[in-house]
């Protein structure tokens, strides 16, 4: 490990591979505590941008259990993974379970393994940009990979698009009426698509129908997704699914797709940082600064309109300096 010694205690704690320290910081970013800034400002120079991959799909297909799968297979091969549930019944503080919904299994005298669900509440930018740090909190910790696992509602989906460097869509045969919904959305982020549950009738129709849909729109010379059938209840598949999602990540570094990739994705975080920043700063001001209020006022007695009252208040136009 590089010298650690300089870093704030917090810190260190996180890259020297404190459970508990790593949980906390997580925490904070979660809660948007203040104390996240220290943290994720010094071990930022540590983190190499590891493979994130994210699973994303409809309710039930099996998103869980074929991570479950994987970390069992990902750690025989000696790999350490962390895995981040962006979960809306949040498994872990005894939310409410749909259905049966498979859990992840505690491996508690496991190292090599780290399991973290976060809440989905809030703006769906809100849980990309928290599960974006958290995964950079693991990345510092020395994990292998991270794996994320949303729940297919549509817009965190295509947030974890924001966050994922391989994007698995994970469908079931017979998804009817409903694939065709998702074909306006999940489809579009794919990089490999699983037909969970082979082991009912029709995943090969199922196969067969992506296949058919995946060639419509594939160009020659970019990536084009491949299909993998995989049945966690017969432990099948497993193996192949994972090899599909390494192809995409050999795909990103032969093609230089992972670093203008991360390039685009830290340009709009830095961007949604500031939205987020100068938004809050200018609402506060707006109405407490009295400058501003003057404006806000002109605008209501319809002296001024919204767009004009924009334009006096982007940074390079500002009106009290
Ligand atoms: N037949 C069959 N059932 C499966 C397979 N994989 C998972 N299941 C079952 O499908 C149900 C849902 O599995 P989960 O892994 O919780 O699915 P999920 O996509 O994570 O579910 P949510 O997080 O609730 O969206 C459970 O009852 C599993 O036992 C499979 O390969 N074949
Ligand atoms: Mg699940």
């Amino acid at each position: 490990m590089k010298g650690s010694g300089k870093l704030p205690p917090a810190a260190r704690a996180v890259v020297e591979g404190d459970r508990r320290a790593l949980a906390r910081a997580i925490s904070a970013v979660e809660n948007g505590d203040p104390s996240a800034d220290a943290i994720l400002s010094a071990i930022y120079p540590r983190t190499r941008s590891i493979p994130v991959v994210g699973f994303t799909g409809p309710l039930g297909v099996g998103k869980s259990s074929l991570i479950n799968a994987l970390v069992s297979l990902l750690r025989a091969r000696g790999r350490t993974v962390a895995v981040i549930a962006v979960d809306p019944s949040s498994p872990f503080s005894g939310g409410s379970v749909l259905g049966d919904r498979i859990r992840f299994e505690g491996r508690a005298d496991d190292d090599g393994v780290f399991f973290r669900s976060m809440a989905s509440r809030g703006a769906a930018g809100g849980v990309a940009a928290a599960t974006l740090e958290a995964s950079r909190l693991l990345d510092a910790a020395g994990f292998d990979l991270v794996l994320v696992e949303t729940v297919g509602s549509g817009q965190v989906d295509v947030a974890i698009r924001e966050i994922a460097s391989t994007s698995v869509v994970v469908l079931v045969p017979h998804l009817g009426d409903e694939v065709q919904t998702l074909k306006a959305g999940l489809f579009e982020i794919a990089d490999v698509f699983c037909v969970n549950k082979s082991d009912l009738p029709g995943a090969d129709l199922a196969k067969r129908d992506l296949a058919e849909f995946v060639a419509l729109g594939s160009t020659e010379g970019r990536w084009s997704p491949p299909i993998v059938g995989t049945s966690t209840l017969e432990t099948k598949g497993v193996d192949e699914l994972w090899t599909a999602v390494e192809a995409h990540e050999s795909y990103l570094d032969a093609s230089g797709e992972r670093r203008a990739g991360e390039r685009r994705r830290l340009a709009s975080e830095i961007v949604g940082l500031v939205r987020d920043r100068v938004g809050q700063e200018l609402t506060a001001r707006l109405e407490g600064d009295p400058s501003l209020r003057g404006l806000l006022d002109r605008v209501v007695a319809r002296s001024l309109d919204p767009r004009a009252a924009a334009d006096r208040l982007r940074p390079s136009a500002r009106p009290s300096r």
